[in-house]
C-alpha cells in the first residue's frame, strides 16, 4: 500500500480527532486536520504526533484552519457542524449544518477536486444529499457514513444476547440513520446462520429496537456529546477500504437512481468500497414489509432535503 496517502477531516471535533487517530494509528495516511476554532486542531496535532514514537507510528496529522492545507487528498470527511442547542428545532439545526456541510464541501472540493467524499454530520442522508448538490462530484464518488456504524452496533447486541464471538456476527443495516432505519435479520448471521433461525421474533424486536435507538442511548447516558469511537471505527473501514482497493461490501449512504424502487436520494444500501469510491450497489431481493420500511425510511430523508433547502 502506498502510505503516501493524504486524507482531509473537515471538523476536529470528537468524531474528527477519532478518526484521525484511529487513521495514523493504522500507518493509512497522513492527516490534515480542519476545524473553524482557532489553534484547536493544531493542539489535537501536536497531541498526536507525540505519541508517534510510543505507539509505533510514522504517519502524522496535520492541524490547520486553512483549507490550502486540505489540497490533493484522496478523500475528504465533513464532520463539521453544530449540535442541537436549547431552543433550536430540529428544523434550525438542519439548515445551519446544511450550509455548514456545503461550505466545507465546496472548500474542501476546490483544493482537491478528484477526491471521494464521505459524509458524517447529522442528519447524514440530508448533509450527503446537500454536498453533492453542491459539489456536483459524480455519485461514485460521494457517499455517507451510516451504516457501517449501525451494522456494528447491531453486530454488538446480537454477540452479547447470544454470548458468542463477536467476530462471527455479521449484520446488515439499510436505510437512513435515524429511528427509521431497517435493521435486517434475515441478513445478519452467527458463522454463517441466520440470526432468525438462533433468535425468537421478539428477541430480535428488542434488538432491532435498541439498534434504532444506538445513538441516542449512548447521548442519554453521556449527556454531554454522543458517541464517537465506534463512528470513527466505521470510517475508517471505509476510507482503508478505498485507499486500499479493498472492496469491502457495507452498508452506505450512496446516491440511487431506481434501485429499490428509489430515485434522486442518498440513502443507506449495500455496496462495494474501492478505489474508485462506491463501485458497485448491491439490491436486495426485499420482502414487501423490509421494501415498505426502506420507502418510509427514504421518504424522511426527502422531507428533510427539502426542508433543509427551504430558504
Ligand atoms: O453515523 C453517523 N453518521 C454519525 C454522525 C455518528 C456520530 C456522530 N455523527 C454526527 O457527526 C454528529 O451528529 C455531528 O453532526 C457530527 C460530528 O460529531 P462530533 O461528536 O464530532 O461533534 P463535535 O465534537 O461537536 O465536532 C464538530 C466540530 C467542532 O469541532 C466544530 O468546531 C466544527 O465541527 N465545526 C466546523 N469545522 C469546520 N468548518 C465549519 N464551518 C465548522 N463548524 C463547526
Amino acid at each position: 500500500m502506498n502510505n503516501l496517502y493524504r486524507i482531509a477531516i473537515i471538523g476536529g471535533g470528537k468524531v474528527g480527532s477519532a478518526l484521525a487517530q484511529r487513521v495514523i494509528e493504522k500507518n493509512l495516511a497522513q492527516v490534515v486536520l480542519l476545524d473553524v476554532v482557532p489553534g484547536m486542531p493544531q493542539g489535537i496535532a501536536l497531541d498526536m504526533n507525540q505519541a508517534g514514537g510510543l505507539e509505533g507510528y510514522e504517519r502524522q496529522v496535520l492541524g490547520t484552519n486553512d483549507y490550502a492545507d486540505t489540497a490533493n487528498s484522496e478523500i475528504v470527511i465533513i464532520t463539521a457542524g453544530l449540535p442541537r442547542k436549547p431552543g433550536m428545532s430540529r428544523n434550525d439545526l438542519l439548515k445551519i449544518n446544511g450550509e455548514i456541510v456545503t461550505q466545507a464541501a465546496q472548500q474542501a472540493i476546490a483544493q482537491s477536486p478528484n477526491a471521494i467524499l464521505i459524509l458524517v454530520t447529522n442528519p447524514l442522508d440530508v448533509m450527503t444529499y446537500l454536498a453533492w448538490q453542491a459539489t456536483q462530484i459524480p455519485t461514485q464518488r460521494i457517499m455517507g457514513m451510516a451504516g457501517v456504524l449501525d451494522s456494528a452496533r447491531f453486530q454488538y447486541f446480537i454477540a452479547q444476547e447470544l454470548g458468542v464471538s463477536i467476530r462471527d456476527v455479521s449484520a446488515l443495516v439499510l436505510g437512513g440513520h435515524g429511528d427509521l432505519m431497517v435493521p435486517l435479520p434475515r441478513y445478519s448471521t452467527v458463522g454463517g446462520i441466520p440470526i432468525t433461525e438462533l433468535m425468537e421474533p421478539e428477541v430480535i424486536d428488542r434488538l432491532v429496537e435498541r439498534t434504532r435507538n444506538g445513538g441516542a442511548e449512548i447521548v442519554n447516558l453521556m449527556r454531554t456529546g454522543g458517541a464517537s469511537l465506534a463512528p470513527a471505527s466505521a470510517i475508517c473501514t471505509m476510507v482503508a477500504s478505498i485507499l486500499d482497493n479493498q472492496k469491502r461490501q457495507v452498508a452506505a449512504a450512496v446516491y440511487l437512481e431506481g434501485q429499490y424502487g428509489l430515485s434522486d436520494i442518498f440513502v443507506g444500501v449495500p455496496c462495494r468500497l474501492g478505489q474508485q469510491g462506491v463501485e458497485k450497489i448491491l439490491e436486495l431481493d426485499l420482502t414487501p414489509e423490509e421494501l415498505a420500511q426502506l420507502h418510509r425510511s427514504a421518504a424522511s430523508v426527502r422531507e428533510n432535503i427539502q426542508i433543509a433547502s427551504q430558504k
